[in-house]
Formats: structure tokens, sequence, C-alpha cells
């Protein structure tokens, strides 16, 4: 009885309420609006979006050549990224009362910003719209003596995890450089402009290489002040070795939000000569960005989540044209939203089964347990791994666990954690070949056999809290932009009041 009342409350996907913001205004525009919202999109509507979103893929085939390579290594030297974090902790000045201000400064030369975004784009348009990665390999025996013991005992007999529940914590102390002796994979979430998140993970789990391979699920940019340098920096560790660093686009990684939030503000200052042309070329590399990763055929990683479009799945996504930004929606009809817009804004619930208008961030979908879990089957995968919000955890497991949303921005919410996973890849050393593998394949050692036929990959969770530093120096630029925008407004308040005589 009571499951089923609450089913009617969650279910009501027809009709919709009029979003809280708007309830001070006049009837007739409330009416409007909710005509708008509960409006059926017309065939041809439907057939005009469909075309925008699924078709004319402009792949721009254009490789990038081995001179630009070189030029990109004789700027970035081995150690270049330990130089460019000591820079970057230097623009950090605490002023006399200990209040902490930061100096908004170029770190990066103009030139080398706009060549590597330029290569970046043209590296990163050569991807699929979903990239297929499998987590670099290691002998489960090899492995299991390393472990913490807490965990030894808990290695599953056929080395995959079958649960996302058998994850648990591991406390991150800040900063404690370490060389890790195993290959594996890290998965990253929201970093916007946070440069410690970097530093953290990078001392922690190693600089990427053939075997430290890394995934980042958007969010880049924008709230924190060094937006440019995360995302140069991914963007050179990628066109060093393109195998050791995967980039998945998030919903701040297009014009209009990039330009509402910080990083255009943060191009002007650093950049004022070249801000045009620089936030223009971010933009241009943001749309060439893959949308999202299917690791080990087993986990599914998006920064938001999934569409509603019908038959929506994995492949539908390597059919979409993701050389544009996504087009937002405001009705309850869901099913022609853009799908591209879906998976970067997407938010899952547990307070529903199946799909609905995501009211709270006012475009794209919230989806429940019977949706998700329908995509994973369609789409042969077994868990979701998706960022976009912040939880105070740094991680949190929905849906029976198979939604997972993962954070890695610290004190980002006054106190949350961050978060980032780290998958190992288990092979049995001793498994032989069957005979058809040893009749067709050239390398049939246990290792090349895991690579045709990868197990679900072991997840460890790793959170860490920031610094001290960096919890005084949070997001100058972005409270300056608000500040300035609450005095305007204000002042527009009182101009009102002033015309209309009342001042
Ligand atoms: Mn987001």
């Amino acid at each position: 009885m009571g499951k089923n009342k609450n089913k009617a409350k969650t279910d009501s996907e027809q009709s919709m309420q009029l979003p809280a913001q708007y309830a001070n205004l006049p009837p007739e525009y409330q009416q409007q609006l909710m005509a708008q919202l509960n409006s059926v999109p017309t065939k041809q509507e439907i057939e005009r979006r469909s075309r925008i979103y699924f078709a004319n893929m402009k792949r721009a085939n254009q490789q990038v050549s081995k001179s630009d390579i070189a030029q990109v290594q004789s700027w970035f030297s081995d150690n270049w990224f330990g130089e460019l974090t000591k820079k970057v902790r230097e623009t950090y000045i605490f002023s006399q009362d200990q209040t902490a201000t930061v100096a908004i400064q170029r770190i990066i030369p103009v030139e080398q910003v706009i060549k590597i975004l330029e290569l970046g784009t043209k590296l990163l348009s050569n991807s699929l719209n979903v990239e297929n990665i499998i987590v670099p390999g290691t002998p489960i025996t090899e492995l299991q003596g390393d472990l913490p013991k807490q965990y030894k005992d808990k290695l599953p007999a056929d080395f995959g995890l079958q649960s996302l529940q058998s994850m648990k914590p591991v406390e991150l102390q800040y900063n404690t450089p370490q060389i890790p002796k195993h290959p594996h994979l890290i998965i990253v979430g929201d970093t916007h402009g946070t440069f410690e998140v970097l530093e953290n993970v990078f001392a922690k789990e190693g600089l990427p290489a053939d075997d430290i391979v890394y995934l980042f699920n958007g969010d880049y940019v924008d709230r924190g002040s060094f937006s440019i340098e995360i995302f140069i920096s991914l963007l050179v560790f990628k066109l060093l070795n393109n195998k050791c660093m995967y980039m998945l686009r998030g919903n701040h990684e297009t014009a209009s939000v990039s330009s509402m939030y910080s990083l255009q503000e943060e191009v002007k200052r650093k950049y004022p000569d070249h801000h045009e042309q620089i936030f223009q070329l971010f933009v241009k590399c943001f749309q060439a960005l893959p949308i999202a990763a299917r690791i080990n055929d087993s986990y599914y990683v998006v920064h938001g989540g999934i569409s509603g479009w019908p038959g929506f799945d994995i492949d539908m996504i390597n059919t979409l044209n993701r050389f544009r930004d996504p087009e937002s929606q405001q009705s309850s009809h869901y099913q022609s939203f853009d799908p591209l817009s879906d998976v970067l804004w997407s938010d899952p619930s547990e307070d529903l089964e199946k799909i609905r208008f995501n009211q709270t961030r006012g475009t794209a979908i919230q989806f429940g347990k019977t949706a998700i879990k329908a995509f994973l089957k369609s789409s042969k995968m077994q868990f979701l791994i998706r960022s976009h919000t912040c939880v105070p955890e740094g991680y949190q497991l929905m849906h029976d666990a198979h939604t997972m949303t993962l954070f890695s921005v610290p004190n980002y919410n006054e106190k949350n954690l961050g978060a980032y996973c780290v998958l190992y890849g288990l092979y049995d050393a001793e498994k032989q070949p069957n005979d058809l593998q040893r009749r067709s394949l050239k390398d049939c050692s246990a290792k090349a056999l895991y690579e045709i036929e990868p197990a679900v990959p072991l997840c460890f969770i790793r959170q860490f809290n920031c610094s001290d530093h960096a919890k005084i120096i949070n997001q100058p630029i972005i409270r300056e932009m608000q500040e300035r925008q609450m005095q305007a407004q204000q002042a527009q308040i009182f101009e009102m009041l002033r015309r209309q005589g009342a001042m």
C-alpha cells in the first residue's frame, strides 16, 4: 500500500509543477510557463531536433604531426609538472591580517596555451564519442601481497567485483609522494579549477605513464582559479602520451556555462591581450572532448548520466554529433531532449523509478533505479560512474550500488571530502589459452588474454581533504564575480526605486 502511494507520487512524469523561483510571477506568466513546460513537441519539431542531435558529425580528421609533438616535448621537460605546481603555489598571497588573496596572473606563456589548445583539439577530435578503455592488468598474486590487510581476504575468487558495494574508503594523506607498485587506472571526478586536486592525485598515484592511466570525468573549469592550468596540464599529458590520459566532457565545458561562471573571466585576467582568441579555442576544444567511456566492458563513465531519448543506450552515444554545445530543454516531454545535454546534466534520484524532468537543474532529466538498470542491461554494462554532484564523502552509491557519484574537489561545499577511484585489472598469470586462442592469436600470454576478455576490475575509493591553504583561498574569482553581480542588481533596484520617487 505505502509503496504504491509513493510510486504514484514520484512517477508523475506527465504533469509538471512550476519551479519555485517562478512562484512570485503574475498568474498569466505562470500559466504561460506551465503551458510551455507541458507542451507536446510536434512531429516536425522532434525531427528538427533529431537532425541537430545526431547528424552532421564533423570529424576534424587531422593528425597531430611529429614536429608538433617535438615542439610540445621541447616546452615541457621531465619536471614540467613539478615546476608548474610550484608556480601555482607561488600565486597564493597572504595579507598581514591572514586573510588570503590570490594574485591572479598568467603562469603558462600565451603561445603555449594557444598551441596546446589547438593540438589538443586535433587529437581529441579523432576519438570516438565513447572511449573504450582497458585497465592495465596485474597478475592477481602480485597485487594480493601488497594490498592493505583489510582487503587481502576480500579478493573474490574470480578476481572481479560483482558489486561496487565492496568498495571501502581509504584515507589519503595529503601530498605524500608515492611510487605506485602496480599498473592501475585512476578515475577523477569534477576538478573545477582546483589545481590542488591534480597535485594530490598525481603525488599519490603517480604521474600519468603507460601503466598509470587517468580518466578525468569532466568539469575541469569554473569556480576555482586554475581552470586554465588544469585543462592545459591534462592536454599536455595527453599529447605526450595519448594512452595514459583520457578526458571526458562535463556540463561546464560549454561556451554558455564557462562564460557565466569563471573560466572566461580567468582567461581575461591572465591573457588580457589574447582573451577572445583563447576563450574561443577553449570552446572549440571542449566540443572535441569525448562524451563517455566504457571500462573493461563493465563500467560506463559519463559526467551526468543517461537520456530519456527512445532506445537510448551506450551505442547511441556514438551516433551523437558532439561537435557543438548541448541544447537546453524545459518540458515534461523529456523523450525529445538533447541526449548530449542529458548525459552531461542528468542526476540520479533514489526517489524515483524511471525518468522525469530535472527541476533542480532546470534542464535535462533525473533518472531512477529501473531506468538505469534497463540502460545498463541494454548496453551490456554493469555499473555507472558519474560525477556532477557534490557529495559529502566525495563518493556516493545509489540504485542498489549500480550508480556511483564521484566528486573530486574537497571543501567545495563547505566540508565535503574529495574522492577518486583506483581500478586494478587483475588476471591469472597461470591462465592457459584455449585451442581456438592458441591457433588464432599471435600473443597467447595471460596478459594478452586479459586484454581480449578483461575481467571486471577491482575498484577502490580514495578520499582526501584539501590543505588549509586551499580552504582559505576558495574560489576568489567567482566570489568577486558574484559580489559584482549583486552590487549591480542592488544598483538596479535603487535606480528603479529612485525613478518611482520612493527614494
Ligand atoms: Mn557538472
